[in-house]
């Protein structure tokens, strides 16, 4: 156990993940955010049939027609906005904006629910209260005074509703640009980029019933029993039936060994837990392709042997002959790549890669799940796709029991993008968007958030508007982002808390209090529900069930229709009725995407709709009308190898991840406690031979510097070094504190994501001139 002079503490968790432990965590919580008896019955009202959903995360769930599933983390995001306490117009006059940015992220989420909306005043340094009316036409005159529309850029964060979401894209297509940058381009945009060129439509194809008839189910880079709790309960049935479960993860995350559930009264009275994982594959950071594509290998040369021995075929010939296309150069590809190189880029040693390969081979029906372990590198696209292809060998998409489940993170991050915040639209929505609305949408392709960043420094990009998330402390580089942001004419943020993004913002600023998901909706005395997609594409309903924060907060969706009356007035879409009745709004939907026939009805079902995936059915969106193989190279080339040439062992890869008491920027509590780190969020994991290497040890506080080729200096300073069991070479810390680490101009090839878990570092004794040591 190491104590740390803040009053932190590593000490190793004993215990499953889930239990008891997750119930101590609840009542805490519960406790902090002081949330009142009578708003307890809200946790009983999640995920319930007339009740809200989980503002936690993207994961579905079978309750929306049967009983109450637990999640300690859906608990805290609930609380989190059930919370009693409030950030009203009189704390703003507490406090200078300069004062609050001295305040950790931690100490800002613990402040409470905005709760009016409120205008930045140059003189004071202070937030001032202003009315809605005002707030509104102060937007109307910046957007109308840009020369360019391509000058303001309309960021989405995934819990916007699909009517907010909706709403908010056709008002900024009418104000004329696609600048939709969203927390997607920093998620699973790998995913959406990779699997269309695989399977033609990038969302899995799997259901929750799937997961009942899997013989295997392999987890790319993922944590569920903290960021996706209620998977938990899943995979737990699943490996009691016997399917195998392989977690492939540089970390042996507590969830994927054991579990107990809190749901299980015999696991919960006798302390019993469930093993979750039968085989953990533990590549290096950022080496998931060269192992995907070494299994793939694998699989081939099992499906020799099986013909040459006339046993059973390995690959699924049905399959790719009548499904597929390229699979001869895909073939080729695999057979002439050097198993040495797979085995030094993977990290894996060759006997797992063995083991790994032949369960895949010999499974009937196999999912694979991926998170952002898969999406946030140089080379995700490859791996999302080579990935796609190792699926393809065997026939595993497109039937029961088997497919593709990339596990999203916010709740509604992929109806966002369904229902069209898309900064590369396509020529027939644009083409059914103007008709349907009269206008003349703009083509040209719009800005993501990297490329905002880099129009906000470049001064082309004056106006900011964000529809919730925290944009100033999710995106990388932070204090390049931070003086692009400050360079703004106008930043705007719809939120329900204060955050980051509130103190670091342009000359004119608004924060724009909004109702949150759990709250009572009222339009014209008629309580309004809003629509969300999870994971697996179910289309359900949320209606909120507590009172709101505060009788001055506007929904999401009675903003940006506001927003867009008082810019453009409702001469072509009657903004305010939509406001008033959400259904109208399902009915635009409806209207521009076919797959929404009878939205109102359908979604007024108990447990929604299925949204109808072409890939689930073995339909091909892709230009071949086929799935298709794709080769993809590994690059050696990449700004760790180029940075290791250069400082040999001593540069380590750095992996960026969520602690248990987080949620994104969110920082709900300082303990990790499946990794044992408790009271602090500045810790460094790493090797015990790589500290040895260095000549430090476990306690000692470092600096952390980035390596890349701009000349820029990138730092984060005061890290305590934890002793930990992650490969050699690999290094792993907590964002958002890590994010001036990663340059802005280091993203996934071909989805512009930032390599938040691959960062090329050199640590420092604490206090160390950087510059000298650099150079020793
Ligand atoms: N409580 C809670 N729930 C959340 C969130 C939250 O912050 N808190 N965030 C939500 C959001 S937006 C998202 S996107 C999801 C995120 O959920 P996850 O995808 O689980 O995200 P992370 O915690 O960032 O990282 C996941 C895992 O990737 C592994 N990893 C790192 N590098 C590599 C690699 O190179 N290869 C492999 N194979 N694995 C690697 C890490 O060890 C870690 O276990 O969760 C959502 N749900
Ligand atoms: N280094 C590093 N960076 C990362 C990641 C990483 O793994 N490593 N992960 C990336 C990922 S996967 C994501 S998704 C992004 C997340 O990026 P964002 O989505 O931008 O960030 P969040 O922290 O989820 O946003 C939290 C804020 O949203 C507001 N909010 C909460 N609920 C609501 C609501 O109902 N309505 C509105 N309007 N506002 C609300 C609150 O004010 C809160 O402060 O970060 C990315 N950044
Ligand atoms: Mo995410």
């Amino acid at each position: 156990m190491a104590e740390n002079d803040t009053g932190g503490r590593i000490a190793p968790y004993p215990n499953p993940a889930g239990g008891w432990g997750a119930l101590k965590y609840v009542a805490l919580n519960l406790v902090r955010e002081r949330v009142g008896r009578n708003s307890i019955g809200t946790l009983l009202a999640q995920n319930q049939p007339d009740g809200f959903d989980c503002p936690g995360c993207a994961w579905p769930d079978r309750v929306h027609t049967s009983t109450f599933e637990f999640c300690e983390n859906g608990v805290k995001a609930v609380a989190a906005e059930a919370t009693s306490k409030r950030v009203p117009p009189e704390f703003f006059a507490r406090h200078t904006v300069t004062e609050l940015m001295a305040q950790s992220d931690f100490e800002l989420e613990q402040h409470g629910r905005l709760t009016d909306p409120m205008v930045y005043d140059r003189a004071t340094d202070k937030y001032m209260p202003i009315a809605w009316d005002d707030a509104f036409a102060l937007i109307a005159r910046h957007l109308n005074a840009l020369d360019d529309p391509d000058r303001a850029a309309f960021y989405t964060s995934g819990r916007a509703s699909n009517e907010a979401a909706f709403l908010y894209q056709l008002f900024a297509r009418m104000v004329g640009t696609n600048n939709f940058p969203d927390c997607s381009n920093m998620c699973h945009e790998a995913t959406s980029r990779g699997l269309p060129g695989t399977v033609g439509i990038g969302k899995g194809t799997v259901t929750l019933d799937d997961f009942d008839e899997a013989d295997a189910i392999l987890i790319f880079g993922q944590n569920p029993a903290t960021n996706h709790p209620r998977m938990m309960g899943l995979l737990r049935e699943c490996a009691k039936r016997g399917a195998a479960i392989v977690s492939i993860n540089p970390l042996k995350e507590r969830g994927l060994e054991r579990f107990q559930d809190p749901q299980s009264p015999a696991e919960m009275l006798t302390n019993a837990s469930t093993p979750i994982s039968s085989m953990f594959v533990r590549p290096r950071v950022s080496g998931d392709l060269a192992l995907i594509k070494a299994v793939a290998r694998r699989v081939l040369e099992l499906d020799d042997d099986a013909l040459a021995g006339g046993a059973p075929r390995v690959l699924d010939t049905a399959f790719i002959d009548a499904h597929t296309t390229g699979f001869a150069a895909f073939a080729a590809d695999l057979r002439a790549e050097d198993w040495g190189m797979l085995l030094v880029e993977s990290g894996v040693p060759r006997a797992d890669i063995e083991r790994l390969a032949r369960l895949y081979a010999s499974a009937d029906r196999v999912i694979a799940c991926w998170g952002m372990g898969l999406t946030q590198h140089k080379q995700s696209v490859a791996a999302v796709q080579m990935l796609s292809n190792l699926m393809m060998m065997r026939g595993q998409i497109g039937r029961r029991g088997a497919g593709l489940c990339p596990v999203r993170g916010h709740s509604n991050v992929q109806g966002d993008r369904t229902v069209g915040i898309e900064e590369r639209p396509t020529p027939a929505f644009l083409d059914r968007l103007g008709q349907v609305f009269d206008f003349a949408p703009p083509r040209h392709h719009g800005l993501d958030v990297v490329a905002t960043i880099r129009g906000m420094v470049d001064g082309r990009v004056n106006v900011f508007v964000g529809l919730g998330g925290n944009f100033a402390a999710a995106t990388p580089d932070t204090p390049l982002t931070w003086a692009g942001l400050r360079q703004c004419a106008l930043t705007v943020q719809v939120s329900t808390k204060l955050n980051r993004s509130h103190l670091v913002h342009g000359r004119d600023a608004l924060i724009l209090p909004t109702l949150g998901r759990t709250e009572i909706d009222l339009q014209d005395g008629v309580a309004q529900g809003v629509t969300v997609e999870d994971s697996m594409s179910m289309v359900h309903i949320s209606y909120g069930i507590n009172r709101p924060a505060s009788p001055n907060l506007l929904s999401e969706i009675a903003i940006v229709a506001r927003m867009a009356h008082a810019t453009l007035g409702s001469g072509k879409v009657d903004w305010l009725a939509r406001a008033a009745n959400y259904a109208l709004i399902r009915d635009d939907i409806e209207k521009v995407f076919d797959d929404f026939y009878d939205y109102n009805a359908r979604v007024a079902r108990p447990g929604g709709f299925h949204l109808r995936v072409a890939s689930r059915e073995r339909t091909w969106a892709t230009p071949s009308a086929r799935a298709q193989f794709v080769v993809n190279a590994i690059d050696r080339d990449t700004a760790i190898h180029r940075a290791r040439a250069i400082h040999g062992e001593r540069l380590l890869t750095m992996m960026t991840t969520r602690s248990h008491d987080q949620y994104n920027t969110t920082i709900y509590g300082l303990d990790d406690r499946y990794r044992g780190v408790f009271g602090m969020r500045r810790v460094v994991f790493i090797h015990r031979d790589d500290l040895a290497m260095l000549g430090l040890k476990a306690g000692d506080k470092v600096d952390i510097t980035s390596v890349w080729d701009d000349g820029i200096e990138r730092r984060a300073d005061g890290f305590l070094l934890v002793e930990y069991d992650i490969p050699r070479g690999c290094v792993g810390a907590y964002y958002p504190e890590t994010n001036p680490l990663v340059p802005l101009d280091s993203v996934a090839v071909g989805a512009g994501t930032p390599t938040s878990k691959s960062i090329p570092v050199l640590l420092h004794p604490a206090g160390q001139d950087l510059v000298k040591a650099a150079n020793t």
